[in-house]
């Protein structure tokens, strides 16, 4: 299949540093079973992979910026074009042998994302999509599934987790599994942003969505998404999904519905938490030394 020869050279730089997560899941598999662990070779393999992904693009294309999740942002000396990669999407998957894990690479012209690779080494699926010419899973043309009804549809998430979230996350993710518990098929949290967003393009999932994300987890599948015929945004319904770091995608009703299904889930939250200040701030008048201090104890979970 014919690409461009901007989209060549991502897809060259995936498969280069995919190639090299590959041999290290390998070695990961073998320290799991180690005292240590392989925490310490999974940061190095992560590093390494972005340092191939980075020379491989700037070999290509000197003058673009960079922004990555290992090096940070370094600015190029043409201010229209920015990469954003990150070499291993799903850390703590690859972490754990999980082979379930992405190279995602995205390119901005002037603000807007005009091309995108997003490529899992462990079973060679390589998602790629140009800004008009639709998106493709190995050569193939992808499309979001076309399903209606919430009750059929299995939708993917993001979770707040241990070292990970505020409490108000926390609590609003709550009601968001409720509700979603309540409407959908099936829920699902496979730990990879990238490739939650190639699978909404791809069909496999009918909708997603995840908060306190970052630019790096987002910018690839966004355009994924649009150009296999979905809708993205952020979790307002707005256009700043990478500056707010939350997202929301599916098909146009399914992004609907669960927009709306979120903004509910949202209000109870916000209801949770003014009842709990209510009941602190009686507990407090009514000089209740038990009450007050549990509530206010409850407020952190
Ligand atoms: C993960 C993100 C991933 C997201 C997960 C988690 P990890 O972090 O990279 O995109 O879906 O919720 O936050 O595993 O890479 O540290």
């Amino acid at each position: 299949m014919l690409h461009s020869a901007v989209l060549n050279v991502m897809i060259k730089a995936a498969h280069r540093a995919g190639r090299a997560l590959k041999r290290d899941l390998g070695e990961v598999e073998k320290l799991q079973v180690s005292l240590k662990g392989p925490g310490n070779f999974v940061t190095a393999a992560d590093r390494r992979a972005e340092e191939i992904v980075r020379e491989e693009l700037a070999k290509a294309r000197p003058g673009y910026g960079f922004l990555g999740e290992e090096g940070g942002a370094r600015a190029g000396t043409d201010q229209t074009h920015r990469w954003i990669v990150d070499p291993l999407d799903g850390t703590t998957n690859f972490l754990h042998g999980i082979p379930h894990f992405a190279v995602s690479i995205a390119l901005e012209r002037a603000g807007a994302i005009v091309a995108a690779v997003t490529y899992n080494p462990a079973n060679d699926e390589l998602y790629v999509a140009e800004r008009g010419k639709g998106a493709f899973l190995n050569d193939q043309r992808i499309r979001v599934a076309a399903r209606r009804r919430l009750g059929d549809a299995v939708v993917g998430c993001g979770l707040p987790h241990y070292g990970r979230g505020s409490a108000e996350h926390l609590r609003a993710s709550r009601y968001e599994i409720a509700a979603a518990q309540r409407h959908f098929a099936g829920l699902r949290r496979y730990g990879s942003a990238s490739l939650d967003l190639a699978w909404v393009a791809a069909g496999r999932l009918d909708a997603y969505w995840e908060r306190n994300l970052s630019p790096w987890d987002l910018a690839a599948g966004i355009l994924l998404v649009r150009e296999a015929g979905g809708f993205v945004s952020d979790a307002d319904g707005g256009d700043a999904i990478i500056a707010k770091g939350h997202v929301v995608a599916g098909n146009d009703t399914m992004h609907r519905e669960l927009l709306r299904l979120l903004r509910e889930a949202a209000k109870q939250a916000d209801a949770e938490l003014d009842d709990a200040a209510i009941k602190s701030a009686h507990s407090r008048a009514s000089g209740n030394p038990e009450l007050g201090p549990r509530l206010r104890g409850d407020e952190r979970t």
